[in-house]
Protein backbone atom coordinates (compact mmCIF):
# COMPACT_ATOMS: atom_id res chain seq x y z
CA UNK A 1 0.00 0.00 0.00
CA UNK A 2 1.36 3.54 -0.70
CA UNK A 3 1.72 5.42 2.43
CA UNK A 4 0.63 9.01 2.56
CA UNK A 5 3.53 10.63 0.04
CA UNK A 6 2.11 8.01 -2.50
CA UNK A 7 5.50 5.84 -2.05
CA UNK A 8 5.95 2.13 -1.07
CA UNK A 9 8.70 -0.35 0.27
CA UNK A 10 10.90 -1.91 -1.89
CA UNK A 11 13.01 -4.29 -0.67
CA UNK A 12 14.11 -6.99 -3.18
CA UNK A 13 15.42 -10.04 -1.99
CA UNK A 14 19.03 -10.59 -0.76
CA UNK A 15 20.62 -12.85 -2.31
CA UNK A 16 24.15 -14.79 -0.69
CA UNK A 17 26.90 -13.42 -2.27
CA UNK A 18 27.96 -17.13 -3.85
CA UNK A 19 24.55 -16.56 -5.84
CA UNK A 20 25.28 -12.89 -6.79
CA UNK A 21 29.15 -13.36 -8.14
CA UNK A 22 27.02 -16.69 -10.33
CA UNK A 23 24.74 -14.80 -11.71
CA UNK A 24 27.13 -11.48 -12.61
CA UNK A 25 29.61 -13.75 -14.38
CA UNK A 26 26.55 -15.68 -15.85
CA UNK A 27 24.77 -12.87 -17.14
CA UNK A 28 27.98 -11.47 -18.55
CA UNK A 29 29.08 -14.56 -20.26
CA UNK A 30 25.28 -14.60 -21.96
CA UNK A 31 25.49 -11.03 -23.18
CA UNK A 32 28.90 -11.88 -24.16
CA UNK A 33 27.53 -14.29 -27.19
CA UNK A 34 25.47 -11.61 -28.01
CA UNK A 35 26.27 -10.39 -32.07
CA UNK A 36 24.44 -7.81 -34.14
CA UNK A 37 23.16 -10.35 -36.94
CA UNK A 38 22.43 -8.77 -40.70
CA UNK A 39 21.02 -12.39 -42.29
CA UNK A 40 17.77 -13.27 -40.57
CA UNK A 41 16.04 -16.96 -41.25
CA UNK A 42 12.35 -15.79 -42.90
CA UNK A 43 11.21 -18.62 -39.56
CA UNK A 44 8.24 -16.98 -37.97
CA UNK A 45 8.80 -15.20 -34.02
CA UNK A 46 5.56 -15.45 -32.02
CA UNK A 47 4.13 -11.87 -31.60
CA UNK A 48 4.31 -12.73 -27.86
CA UNK A 49 7.69 -12.85 -27.67
CA UNK A 50 7.98 -9.36 -29.13
CA UNK A 51 5.19 -8.45 -26.77
CA UNK A 52 7.64 -9.35 -23.88
CA UNK A 53 10.69 -7.61 -25.17
CA UNK A 54 8.86 -4.29 -25.80
CA UNK A 55 7.48 -4.57 -22.04
CA UNK A 56 10.62 -5.67 -20.94
CA UNK A 57 12.19 -2.45 -22.94
CA UNK A 58 9.56 -0.27 -20.99
CA UNK A 59 11.17 -1.08 -17.89
CA UNK A 60 13.39 1.22 -18.87
CA UNK A 61 14.46 4.17 -15.86
CA UNK A 62 13.41 7.52 -17.64
CA UNK A 63 13.51 11.28 -17.01
CA UNK A 64 10.84 12.20 -14.55
CA UNK A 65 9.26 8.09 -15.79
CA UNK A 66 8.22 9.60 -18.74
CA UNK A 67 8.46 6.61 -20.67
CA UNK A 68 9.10 8.60 -23.83
CA UNK A 69 8.90 6.33 -26.26
CA UNK A 70 6.85 4.38 -28.98
CA UNK A 71 8.04 0.52 -30.19
CA UNK A 72 6.19 -0.06 -33.56
CA UNK A 73 6.17 -3.68 -34.17
CA UNK A 74 5.85 -5.03 -37.95
CA UNK A 75 5.51 -8.21 -39.52
CA UNK A 76 2.97 -7.24 -42.06
CA UNK A 77 5.24 -7.96 -45.05
CA UNK A 78 3.81 -5.29 -47.82
CA UNK A 79 5.23 -2.76 -45.09
CA UNK A 80 8.32 -4.42 -44.16
CA UNK A 81 8.73 -4.44 -48.42
CA UNK A 82 7.96 -0.37 -48.34
CA UNK A 83 10.72 0.16 -45.32
CA UNK A 84 13.26 -2.30 -47.26
CA UNK A 85 13.11 0.34 -50.12
CA UNK A 86 12.90 3.43 -48.79
CA UNK A 87 15.65 2.25 -46.33
CA UNK A 88 17.59 1.16 -49.44
CA UNK A 89 17.23 4.41 -51.03
CA UNK A 90 18.46 5.99 -48.70
CA UNK A 91 21.03 4.04 -48.19
CA UNK A 92 22.51 3.82 -51.57
CA UNK A 93 22.75 7.31 -51.48
CA UNK A 94 24.46 7.47 -47.77
CA UNK A 95 27.20 4.61 -49.17
CA UNK A 96 27.45 6.31 -52.66
CA UNK A 97 27.90 10.13 -51.84
CA UNK A 98 26.69 11.03 -47.94
CA UNK A 99 29.56 9.18 -46.17
CA UNK A 100 32.84 10.18 -45.73
CA UNK A 101 35.98 7.86 -46.55
CA UNK A 102 36.61 7.69 -42.86
CA UNK A 103 33.76 6.63 -41.95
CA UNK A 104 33.67 3.82 -44.84
CA UNK A 105 36.51 2.46 -43.88
CA UNK A 106 35.70 2.37 -40.47
CA UNK A 107 32.98 0.22 -41.83
CA UNK A 108 34.68 -1.90 -43.82
CA UNK A 109 35.50 -4.71 -41.18
CA UNK A 110 31.43 -4.97 -41.06
CA UNK A 111 31.09 -5.83 -44.67
CA UNK A 112 27.63 -3.78 -44.86
CA UNK A 113 26.84 -2.13 -48.06
CA UNK A 114 23.75 -0.14 -48.94
CA UNK A 115 21.56 -3.56 -49.94
CA UNK A 116 19.00 -4.13 -46.70
CA UNK A 117 17.46 -7.38 -47.54
CA UNK A 118 16.88 -8.48 -43.99
CA UNK A 119 14.67 -5.87 -43.62
CA UNK A 120 11.85 -8.29 -45.24
CA UNK A 121 13.31 -11.56 -44.37
CA UNK A 122 13.42 -11.07 -40.77
CA UNK A 123 9.73 -12.17 -39.12
CA UNK A 124 9.70 -8.95 -37.24
CA UNK A 125 10.80 -5.18 -37.79
CA UNK A 126 10.67 -3.46 -34.62
CA UNK A 127 11.11 0.74 -34.61
CA UNK A 128 11.82 2.43 -31.74
CA UNK A 129 10.51 6.26 -31.46
CA UNK A 130 11.55 9.05 -29.13
CA UNK A 131 8.57 10.94 -28.51
CA UNK A 132 9.96 14.66 -28.33
CA UNK A 133 6.86 15.99 -25.93
CA UNK A 134 4.09 13.98 -24.21
CA UNK A 135 0.76 15.40 -24.33
CA UNK A 136 -1.60 17.09 -21.23
CA UNK A 137 -5.30 15.65 -21.72
CA UNK A 138 -6.09 19.44 -22.86
CA UNK A 139 -3.97 18.55 -25.92
CA UNK A 140 -1.01 21.10 -24.71
CA UNK A 141 2.59 19.82 -25.15
CA UNK A 142 4.59 18.25 -21.72
CA UNK A 143 8.18 18.40 -21.89
CA UNK A 144 9.70 15.13 -21.97
CA UNK A 145 13.47 15.28 -19.75
CA UNK A 146 16.62 13.20 -21.07
CA UNK A 147 14.23 11.73 -23.64
CA UNK A 148 17.26 10.73 -25.74
CA UNK A 149 18.94 9.03 -22.83
CA UNK A 150 15.66 7.19 -21.64
CA UNK A 151 15.40 5.92 -25.24
CA UNK A 152 18.80 4.72 -25.47
CA UNK A 153 18.61 3.08 -22.58
CA UNK A 154 15.36 1.63 -23.51
CA UNK A 155 16.98 0.23 -26.51
CA UNK A 156 19.98 -1.39 -24.55
CA UNK A 157 17.28 -3.05 -22.93
CA UNK A 158 15.23 -4.60 -25.34
CA UNK A 159 18.55 -5.62 -27.42
CA UNK A 160 19.16 -7.67 -24.32
CA UNK A 161 15.62 -9.22 -24.11
CA UNK A 162 15.72 -10.37 -27.56
CA UNK A 163 19.36 -12.09 -26.92
CA UNK A 164 18.31 -13.80 -23.40
CA UNK A 165 14.84 -14.94 -25.46
CA UNK A 166 16.86 -16.79 -28.03
CA UNK A 167 16.49 -14.57 -30.80
CA UNK A 168 18.82 -12.35 -32.51
CA UNK A 169 18.54 -8.24 -33.40
CA UNK A 170 20.78 -5.66 -35.13
CA UNK A 171 20.34 -2.05 -34.19
CA UNK A 172 20.30 -0.26 -37.59
CA UNK A 173 19.65 3.31 -38.04
CA UNK A 174 19.57 4.12 -41.62
CA UNK A 175 20.24 7.89 -42.20
CA UNK A 176 18.06 9.93 -42.57
CA UNK A 177 15.23 7.83 -40.55
CA UNK A 178 12.29 10.11 -41.69
CA UNK A 179 11.03 7.99 -43.66
CA UNK A 180 9.79 5.70 -40.53
CA UNK A 181 7.64 8.70 -39.76
CA UNK A 182 5.51 8.65 -43.18
CA UNK A 183 5.45 4.48 -43.72
CA UNK A 184 4.22 4.05 -39.96
CA UNK A 185 2.15 7.39 -39.51
CA UNK A 186 3.47 8.99 -36.64
CA UNK A 187 2.77 11.89 -35.25
CA UNK A 188 5.48 14.84 -35.83
CA UNK A 189 7.07 14.61 -32.79
CA UNK A 190 7.83 11.05 -32.60
CA UNK A 191 11.08 10.48 -34.11
CA UNK A 192 12.64 7.45 -35.36
CA UNK A 193 15.38 6.31 -32.86
CA UNK A 194 16.42 3.01 -34.35
CA UNK A 195 15.02 -0.24 -36.58
CA UNK A 196 15.74 -3.76 -35.04
CA UNK A 197 14.80 -6.91 -37.69
CA UNK A 198 14.03 -9.20 -35.19
CA UNK A 199 14.24 -13.22 -35.64
CA UNK A 200 16.65 -16.02 -35.88
CA UNK A 201 20.03 -15.85 -37.45
CA UNK A 202 19.83 -17.34 -41.03
CA UNK A 203 21.83 -20.93 -41.17
CA UNK A 204 24.42 -19.48 -43.27
CA UNK A 205 24.62 -16.07 -41.06
CA UNK A 206 28.46 -14.94 -40.67
CA UNK A 207 29.73 -12.03 -37.98
CA UNK A 208 32.36 -10.51 -37.90
CA UNK A 209 35.40 -11.39 -35.81
CA UNK A 210 35.50 -9.27 -33.72
CA UNK A 211 37.22 -8.52 -30.24
CA UNK A 212 35.60 -6.95 -27.24
CA UNK A 213 38.14 -4.21 -25.13
CA UNK A 214 39.53 -5.52 -22.20
CA UNK A 215 37.97 -3.83 -18.83
CA UNK A 216 41.17 -2.11 -18.22
CA UNK A 217 40.77 -0.40 -21.79
CA UNK A 218 37.05 0.19 -20.60
CA UNK A 219 37.04 1.27 -16.96
CA UNK A 220 39.40 3.15 -14.66
CA UNK A 221 39.22 1.85 -10.84
CA UNK A 222 39.78 4.10 -7.41
CA UNK A 223 41.80 2.25 -5.82
CA UNK A 224 43.26 1.17 -9.16
CA UNK A 225 42.48 -1.75 -11.18
CA UNK A 226 44.74 -5.01 -9.91
CA UNK A 227 47.39 -5.21 -13.03
CA UNK A 228 46.42 -9.23 -13.93
CA UNK A 229 50.10 -9.75 -14.74
CA UNK A 230 51.41 -9.10 -11.84
CA UNK A 231 51.48 -11.26 -8.59
CA UNK A 232 49.67 -10.27 -5.24
N1 LIG B 1 23.56 2.82 -41.66
C1 LIG B 1 24.46 2.17 -42.59
C2 LIG B 1 25.90 2.38 -42.25
C3 LIG B 1 26.37 1.89 -40.95
C4 LIG B 1 26.82 2.81 -40.03
C5 LIG B 1 27.33 2.39 -38.84
I1 LIG B 1 28.07 3.78 -37.55
C6 LIG B 1 27.37 1.02 -38.51
O1 LIG B 1 27.88 0.59 -37.30
C7 LIG B 1 26.92 0.09 -39.45
C8 LIG B 1 26.42 0.54 -40.66
C9 LIG B 1 24.12 0.69 -42.72
O2 LIG B 1 23.28 0.18 -41.99
O3 LIG B 1 24.70 0.02 -43.57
Amino acid sequence: MPDDKGRTPYRPARLDPTEMDDRAAGFYAEMDERRSVRAFSPEPVPRRLIELAIQTASTAPSGAHQQPWTFVAVGDPDTKRRIRVAAEAEERRSYESRMSLEWLEALAPLGTDWQKPYLETAPWLVVLFEQIHGTFPDGSHRKHYYARESVGIAAGMFIAAIHHMGLATLTHTPSPLGFLTQIMERPRHEKPFVLFPVGFPSDDATVPDLQRKSLSEIAVFDPPLADPDEDE
